[in-house]
């Protein structure tokens, strides 16, 4: 393969000092390492090309066969809102009563969550994103998607590392089952939703379970 290769184009590749990799490497992790999900937002608009923007950073993220099996719903509408809301409760109701087991609410103790979700009317707006579990080609034709679990998983990183650099709080809410979101939304039925990401700032008297992450020598093994 070669740059002369029909459907091959040069790569431009940035190659850097060790001391330029680690500077930047260092200056990265100080700022994804503020990041922290929220749960309190204020109603404060977002602007839309910053989301824009973002939802276009994660589009570059890598997936399987390059067949991008992803979509990412914005929604500011307050009456969607609403209705995501109610849905979600509802859902959250049964988990909460008895479809989570006491070990699982156990573990959420410490981030204080419960069946309220009051932030998805409350955040300027939710990005809900989709995961094309096959793609629709002419006529309505189903045609393969690869390992797009994995494929918008790493989207879905992109998607929340760009929204922080950009300046907005995020909350990665999964208000299991989700299959409401494809209905509410009227969206096809080989996009099936993977992850309600409401967006915007964080109120002023915002606080967030006092976490500590696991230190490097518990999270890399060297072999
Ligand atoms: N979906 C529920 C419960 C929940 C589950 C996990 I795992 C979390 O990390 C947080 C919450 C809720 O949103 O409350």
């Amino acid at each position: 393969m070669s740059a002369s290769t029909p459907g091959f184009v040069p790569l431009e590749f940035q190659r850097l000092s060790s001391d330029e990799m680690l500077a930047r490497a260092e200056r990265f992790d100080a700022q994804i390492q503020r990041r922290r999900t929220v749960r309190h937002f204020t109603d404060e608009p977002v602007p839309m090309e910053v989301l824009d923007a973002c939802i276009r950073s994660a589009g570059s993220a890598p997936s399987g066969a390059h067949k991008q099996p992803w979509t990412f719903v914005i929604v500011t509408d307050p009456e969607v809102k609403s209705k995501i809301r109610e849905a979600a409760e509802e859902e959250e109701r049964e988990n909460y009563s008895g479809r989570m087991n006491p070990e699982w609410i156990g573990a959420l103790e410490p981030l204080g969550t419960d069946d309220e979700k009051p932030f998805l009317e409350i955040a300027p707006a939710l990005i809900v994103v989709m995961r094309q579990a096959w793609g629709l080609g002419e006529n309505g034709r189903r045609r393969q998607h690869y390992y797009t679990q994995e494929s918008v998983g790493i989207a879905s990183g992109f998607l929340l590392t760009a929204l922080h650099l950009a300046g907005l709080a995020t909350l990665t809410h999964t208000p299991s089952p989700m299959g409401f979101l494809t209905r509410i939304l009227g969206r096809p039925q080989n996009e099936k939703p993977f992850l309600l990401i409401p967006v915007g700032y964080a109120t002023e008297d915002c606080a967030v379970p006092d976490l500590a992450r696991k230190p490097l020598d518990e999270i890399r093994v060297r072999v």
